[in-house]
């Protein structure tokens, strides 16, 4: 069976040469896999070998010609082109052609992108041919045209990142190296692939260390010099998902929460990331002070989250009700502009507000702490009035997020933070109690026209 053969056309096949060493230098001497690269230049027809012209409508810089380019990726079928590649066969190649233009238009190129094509290019019914563009670009013709054609299976624009280049050959070499270090027998230990960035695992690397153990002081992390391997790997898994949480939380969304064992849900949570109801990695989560520029979004949530906590048998009319007298942006703007109201945000890694709370301090309303005869003299109160979150978050620990900002905030405040919440709400309770709070009496809440009975819980934040 024919070596997976990758051809290469460009105007400056020496920007190629890379190829020739290292790992890919390598496959290709041990007939692992089959790099040609051709100079698109072979295949110009006038004495000047010209391969561009103006652009139609004017423009600076030059554009490469459609009818050249076809002519070079067809050549690459011949087999005995010239082509500089070690193994120029007689017989005309018969494999289809996945035709890979690098563009700044082009798919991001990822670990996903580089092993769906080293998969098929296994296959060996296959080949691909990159085609590196320069100047202003190829004529916009050629790649519709190529979609067209029999021999082509595919034709894949893509870009190695958002920032220009000159032309596509660094992509090309980028592209040849993710996808040849996958192929068949190329990489010494495949295993290693498996812990790589991006890989299925979707993480990132982790930190890695060699001797000397002490370098300028700088030690090596203990448990890799333990010889304990259960511990290393426990400990490079955790670095893994903790890094991409702070370095690339984007990649998140690429976790399958399946893969996910308790203990690496338990690393995740103290990053910030919790698995919400719908099953979806949230996060890492942030609390930060709402502004002025939150009002709407504040609203929006406090309108959303407060019927979640409402008792029966409270109607649509009186949340409504209640809304509009407590909770609209106008009431916010007070809110955020009252020096003794705080209100912090839980935000997700978009900077979509999927909770909130509000810390009101100040003078004590009265002797007792709301009416539940603790007499509120010498000591610095701080009611939590108000902690919700999205139904998506609800028993995900984000709750538990919020609130350790929310008593940290606290703790600048006051001595000792109360709440009331509805004592028919059990999950609520829990909750608070979770969070070190106690319930030390009752209060009514008016919702709308019905009073409803409250618990008053209280917890100290004095350190
Ligand atoms: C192919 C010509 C240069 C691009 C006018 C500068 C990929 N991530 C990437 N950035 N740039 C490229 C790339 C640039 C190329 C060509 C790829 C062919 N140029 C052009 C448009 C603006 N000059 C790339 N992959």
């Amino acid at each position: 069976m024919s070596a997976p053969r990758l051809d290469v056309i460009t105007i400056f096949p020496d920007y190629l040469a890379p190829l020739d060493l290292s790992l890919i230098g390598k496959a290709r001497e041990s007939g692992l896999v089959d790099v040609r690269v051709h100079d698109l230049r072979a295949v110009a027809t006038d004495r000047h070998r010209t391969v561009d012209d103006s652009p139609f409508g004017g423009g600076a810089g030059m554009v490469m010609r459609p009818d050249v380019w076809s002519r070079a990726i067809e050549a690459t079928a011949a087999g005995s082109d010239g082509s500089a590649g070690s193994h120029g066969g007689a017989e005309p190649d018969p494999r289809e052609v996945v035709v890979l233009v690098p563009t700044p238009s082009g798919a991001p190129l990822t670990q996903a992108t580089a092993q769906r094509l080293a998969d098929e290019l296994a296959a060996p019914d296959v080949r691909a041919v990159v085609a590196c563009g320069r100047y202003e670009g190829i004529d916009a013709r050629l790649v519709p045209a190529l979609r067209e054609h029999d021999g082509v299976r595919r034709v894949e624009e893509f870009s190695l990142g958002d920032f220009v280049l000159n032309g596509g050959e660094v992509a090309a070499l980028a592209l040849l190296e993710a996808v040849v270090r996958l192929l068949p027998g190329v990489l010494g230990n495949p295993d290693s692939i498996v812990e790589e960035s991006f890989s299925d695992a979707a993480v990132l690397e982790y930190p890695v260390y060699t001797r000397p153990a002490d370098w300028d002081g700088r030690a090596v992390p203990p448990v890799l010099l333990s010889g304990d391997h259960g511990a290393v790997a426990r400990w490079r898994r955790a670095q893994s998902l903790t890094r991409t949480v702070e370095r690339r939380p984007d990649l998140l969304d690429l976790l399958a929460v399946a893969d996910l064992d308790r203990r690496d849900l338990d690393v995740l949570a103290d990053a910030g990331v919790v698995v919400a109801r719908d099953g979806a990695l949230l996060g890492p989560l942030r609390v930060r002070e709402a502004g002025e520029a939150d009002v709407l979004a504040l609203a929006d949530l406090a309108a959303t989250t407060f019927p979640l906590a409402c008792p029966d048998p409270t109607t649509l009319a009186d949340v409504r009700r209640h809304v509009a007298a407590h909770l609209s942006p106008a009431h916010w703007r007070e809110h955020l502009a009252d020096p003794d109201h705080h209100v912090l945000l839980l935000v997700d890694r978009s900077g979509l507000a999927v909770g909130y709370s509000l810390l009101l301090t100040g003078e004590a309303q009265g002797s007792d702490l709301a009416g539940t005869g603790i007499a509120v003299e010498g000591t610095r109160y701080a009611e939590l009035s108000k902690l919700y979150l999205l139904a998506r978050c609800h028993g995900t620990g984000a709750a538990g997020v919020l609130m350790a900002a929310t008593l940290e905030r606290a703790a600048t405040l006051a001595d000792a933070v109360w709440l009331g919440t509805n004592a028919g709400n059990a999950a609520a309770r829990r909750s608070y109690e979770r969070s070190g709070f106690a319930v030390v009496g009752e209060r009514t809440f008016r919702v709308g026209d019905v009073d409803h009975l409250d618990v008053v819980m209280l917890r100290s934040v004095a350190d």
